[in-house]
């Protein structure tokens, strides 16, 4: 049996196999890409972002727990993208969320960026695919928000939490930016700490001046959640959030639309580096280059001489 029937068969050890061809763009990632897709679609996807230290992983632990207790297995994805190196935070992540490493029904991955964020999007809307056809009910994708790449790994899931901490200052200023866009649901953490209804009340007024032509109003929640404290209230809030756009169909639309940009994005990408490879190992880049640099030609010329060429 190959890793991607191993996993269909529920063995754990194939899923983390599979995540991490998937992570280092192995040779079978695609083969095994192929195999789950047609089990995918179940899983509902829960993003979790906020700035370093917010307590998402605190959260997503705890909201983990709860699930379990009601019954559904989870699977859990954090992204790093401030620790380029494979140790610090996502060490701190592992041994943050250790009490749920020894429940079966929990699978936690930590995929680290590597220096780069490009592509890690796609990486991890295949791995949300790979847990998501080993047949976990929640998967939650832990990424820190700060810029267009964190909003756009966000994207894979269908419904958003942002998590703020009191005492951010004028900081939320500079976050509301992307942030206030992506978020379905915001929660206050760190509510036990001076500040957290002065924060409600700043967030409350960016909410009602962006959302006058939106049907959901994002609700803001309070949690404390290294005490266990507003977890219950974010389940049930996710629930319904869920059954918002499930009976509104825009889940679907979500999904549909989610599905439309990963095949753009594996098009771009194979057509990039096929012409890419091409004009590389013909030795005509290097040519261009020069008549560019002379001025004989230009770039915009030369990328209209190359597509018409290659697609004779
Ligand atoms: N006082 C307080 N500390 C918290 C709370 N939630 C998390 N923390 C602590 O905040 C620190 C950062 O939490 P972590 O979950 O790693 O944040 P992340 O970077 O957003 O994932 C840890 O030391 C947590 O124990 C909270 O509600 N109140
Ligand atoms: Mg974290």
């Amino acid at each position: 049996m190959n890793i991607a029937e191993e996993l269909l068969n529920g063995n754990r050890f194939a899923l983390s196999k599979a995540i991490t061809a998937i992570e280092n763009e192995h040779e079978n990632a695609t083969e095994i890409m192929k195999t789950l897709y047609p089990h995918t679609g179940h899983a509902y996807v829960l993003g979790v972002t906020g700035p370093p230290g917010a307590g998402k992983s605190t959260l997503t632990d705890k909201l983990a727990k709860e699930y379990r207790q009601r019954g559904k297995t989870v699977g859990i994805i954090a992204i790093d993208p401030s620790s380029p190196f494979s140790g610090g935070a996502i060490l701190g992540d592992r041994i943050r969320m250790n009490s749920l490493t020894l429940d079966e029904g929990v699978f936690i991955r930590s995929m680290g960026t590597r220096g780069s964020l490009g592509g890690l999007s796609h990486k991890t809307a295949d791995a949300v695919k790979a847990m998501d056809a080993f047949g976990v009910d929640v998967i939650f994708v832990e990424t820190v928000g700060v810029g267009q790449s964190e909003v756009d790994i966000v994207k894979a899931a269908d419904t958003t939490m942002v998590v703020l901490i009191p005492g951010m200052g004028d900081d939320i200023q500079a976050i509301k930016a992307g942030i206030l866009e992506i978020g379905d649901i915001f929660t206050i953490n760190k509510a036990d700490h001076d500040g957290a209804d002065k924060l409600m009340t700043e967030l409350n007024m960016m909410l009602d001046l962006d959302g006058v032509m939106k049907d959901w109003r994002p609700p803001i929640l309070k949690a404390v959640a290294n005490q266990n404290q507003g977890i219950t209230e974010i389940v049930d809030t996710f629930k319904k959030h869920h059954d918002y756009i499930e009976g509104n169909g825009q889940l679907t639309v979500r999904r549909t639309e989610r599905t439309k940009n990963e095949m753009l994005d594996l098009l771009d990408g194979r057509i990039g580096s096929y012409i890419r490879r091409r004009i590389v190992e013909n030795g005509k880049l290097d040519e261009y280059v020069e008549a560019i640099k002379a001025r004989k030609t230009d770039p915009y010329s030369v990328v209209g001489e190359v597509m018409e060429s290659m697609l004779k």
